[in-house]
C-alpha cells in the first residue's frame, strides 16, 4: 500500500526499480507481459532437454533441477563445473534459444545500462518447495564484462545478495513472478543464493519457481 509521509509525498512500497549494488538492478515485473511466451518456451525446452538434478564435483545432488538452451549449457558433474555445447543426457546440442528469450534479456540489460548484451546461454532452474541454492559466484563464463540477466517466474523466493567475499553481509530481497535482476560491472562476481523455497501454489506454475539466467558464456 502506498504510504503518505509528512509532506504528502507518496512512496511506493515496491519501487519498480531498485539498485541492489553497483551494477545490480532489480526491475520488478519487467517480464510480466511475456509470461505466456516464456512459460510455453520453458515447457517446450524441457520436452527436449528434461530438467535434471545434477551432481556437484563434491558428490552432492543439487536440490534445484536444471536444463539449458542456447549455444552452450551450464553443467556440473564429478569432474567440475563448465559450459558444454551438448546436453550430456542426449549428447546432442541444447535446444536453441527462443527469440522471446534473447530479446527480453537484451532489452532488460539495456534498461539497466548494459548496451549490446547478446546472450548465448540460458540456464533454467526449477525449484520445488524445499529446494535451495547456497551462496555462490557465477564465474564459469569466459568474459566477466558481460552482465547476467535473471528472470523469475512462479512462486516467490528470497534472494540473498552478498559481496565479493563469502563472509560479506547479505541483503535479502523477494523475487516474484515477472521480476528481473540484471547484474554486472563491479558486482558481477558477488556471492548470491536462494533460501529454501516455501511451499505454495502459483496460478501459472503450480508448486514451482523457475529462474532463467541469461549469460554470455562463450
Ligand atoms: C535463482 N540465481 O534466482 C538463482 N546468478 O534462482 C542465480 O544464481 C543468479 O539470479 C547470477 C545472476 C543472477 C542470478
Ligand atoms: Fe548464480
Amino acid at each position: 500500500m502506498p504510504m503518505n509521509d509528512l509532506f504528502g509525498v507518496v512512496e511506493p512500497v515496491f519501487p519498480a526499480r531498485q539498485q541492489l549494488a553497483a551494477g545490480a538492478s532489480l526491475l520488478r515485473g519487467y517480464a510480466l507481459s511475456h509470461e505466456d511466451a516464456l512459460l510455453a518456451a520453458v515447457h517446450d525446452i524441457a520436452a527436449q532437454a528434461p530438467f535434471r538434478r545434477m551432481n556437484t564435483p563434491g558428490g552432492f545432488q543439487m536440490s534445484v533441477a536444471m536444463t539449458n538452451c542456447g549455444e552452450a549449457g551450464w553443467v556440473t558433474d564429478r569432474s567440475g563445473y563448465r559450459y558444454d555445447r551438448n546436453d550430456p543426457l542426449s549428447d546432442k546440442a541444447w535446444p536453441p534459444m527462443p527469440d522471446v528469450f534473447t530479446q527480453l534479456a537484451s532489452h532488460a540489460a539495456r534498461e539497466a545500462g548494459f548496451v549490446d548484451f547478446k546472450s548465448d546461454a540460458c540456464l533454467i532452474n526449477r525449484y520445488e518447495p524445499g529446494a535451495r541454492m547456497s551462496l555462490h559466484q557465477d564465474k564459469d563464463e569466459r568474459d566477466f564484462a558481460n552482465p547476467i540477466v535473471s528472470v523469475s517466474l512462479g512462486l516467490p523466493a528470497t534472494f540473498q545478495f552478498g559481496g565479493a567475499k563469502r563472509s560479506d553481509p547479505v541483503q535479502k530481497v523477494t523475487l516474484r513472478h515477472g521480476d528481473i535482476v540484471v547484474w554486472g560491472g563491479p558486482s558481477r562476481l558477488y556471492y548470491h543464493g536462494i533460501l529454501t523455497l516455501k511451499d505454495g501454489e502459483h496460478p501459472r506454475t503450480g508448486r514451482a519457481r523457475f529462474n532463467l539466467t541469461f549469460r554470455k558464456a562463450l
